[in-house]
């Protein structure tokens, strides 16, 4: 078994929103600060989104990308990945201009469509500081998140035409399929990258045997020319992460995916989930790699031949 793992942080999302957190990143210079935190707490790779800085909500703005992938990079050599999942009522076009412009190493890609639903949620939360969160939370009862197969060969091209690795966001064994489907026509060249999302509701649970039903589906479609990482949402974060630890897999933490470090303390940084899984991981005896062990594993074209 290998003995090095990546460590990725995804700082800030599209899923949380301000009422939710006071720590969550919202400005340009505050996903940068929280990029250096999760580096300097052993993460190899950081995954952003980028907010409006007045109201947090998730923006697809052109200008508000190249500030803070440009702030990341002057700071360490974290290897940033991209979101192309943007945030609801985003166009395709919309999500995927940050590969055309910037041309990152890595970026998001989500292999299918779902119903990704947050609005149970409302539940708890009485008020909220922006008009827009409930809006936002509310309309993805009714909310297909679109990954057609015409959006996924056509984003496949442009991350080819830049030299983008994906890393494949799988939320459903279905969206394995699609991805097999894609490499037999040649659209996506092995190895991919794989990273399992799991317990969105639309998408499939954070269970044990999900997790393992999900990697040996994988082994079945893709053969065992993939890497592979495991997210999952709020207090499944560390248990899946764990669990793929020992599976011989990566992990995802960060505020984008859960909000607390432990029940009932909310982390004021995702570089403190980070250093939790270290922790943990280093119990199993696997260190974190570094961004560039991170760029050989996932084989990276390099920080240098980055649009930003
Ligand atoms: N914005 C969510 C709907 C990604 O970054 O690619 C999905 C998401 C995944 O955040
Ligand atoms: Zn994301």
């Amino acid at each position: 078994m290998k003995d090095k793992i990546i460590v990725t942080a995804a700082l800030t999302g599209a899923i949380h929103t301000p009422t939710m957190s006071p720590h969550l990143p919202i400005t340009p210079q505050e996903i940068v600060d929280e990029a250096q935190r999760a580096f300097d707490a052993g993460a190899a790779v950081v995954h952003v989104h980028a907010r409006d800085p007045e109201t947090g909500m998730p923006s697809a703005d052109s200008k508000l990308f190249g500030e803070i992938l440009s702030g990341i990079k002057e700071r360490c050599n974290v290897v940033i990945c991209t979101t192309t999942g943007g945030g609801f009522g985003m166009t395709v076009e919309q999500r995927v201009a940050v590969v055309k412009t910037y041309s990152p190493e890595l970026a998001s890609l989500n292999a299918g469509s779902l119903n990704f639903a947050l609005f149970p949620v409302l539940e708890k939360i009485k008020e909220f500081k922006f008009d827009w969160e409930p809006q936002y939370l509310q309309m993805s009862e009714d909310f297909i998140f679109p990954n057609t197969f015409k959006t996924l060969r056509e984003f496949s091209e442009f991350f080819r035409q830049e030299g983008t690795r994906p890393e494949f966001e799988i939320y459903d064994a279905g969206m394995l399929s699609n991805l097999a489907y894609l490499i037999e026509r040649g659209h996506v060249q092995p190895p991919v990258y794989l990273q399992f999302v799991l317990g969105i509701l639309g998408g499939m649970q954070a269970t044990v045997n999900n997790l393992v039903f999900l990697y040996n589906s994988a082994r079945e479609l893709l053969g065992d020319d993939f890497v592979w990482s495991v997210c999952a949402a709020g207090r499944h974060q560390f248990r899946m992460c764990n669990l793929a630890l020992l599976m011989g897999g990566n992990a995802r933490v960060g505020l984008e995916d859960n909000l607390y470090l432990e029940k009932g303390t909310m982390a004021k940084s995702s570089g403190e989930q980070v250093e939790k899984i270290v922790r943990i991981a280093r119990e199993h005896g696997l260190e974190p790699a570094t961004p560039e062990e991170a760029r050989g594993i996932l084989e990276l074209k390099g920080i240098d031949k980055v649009g930003f």
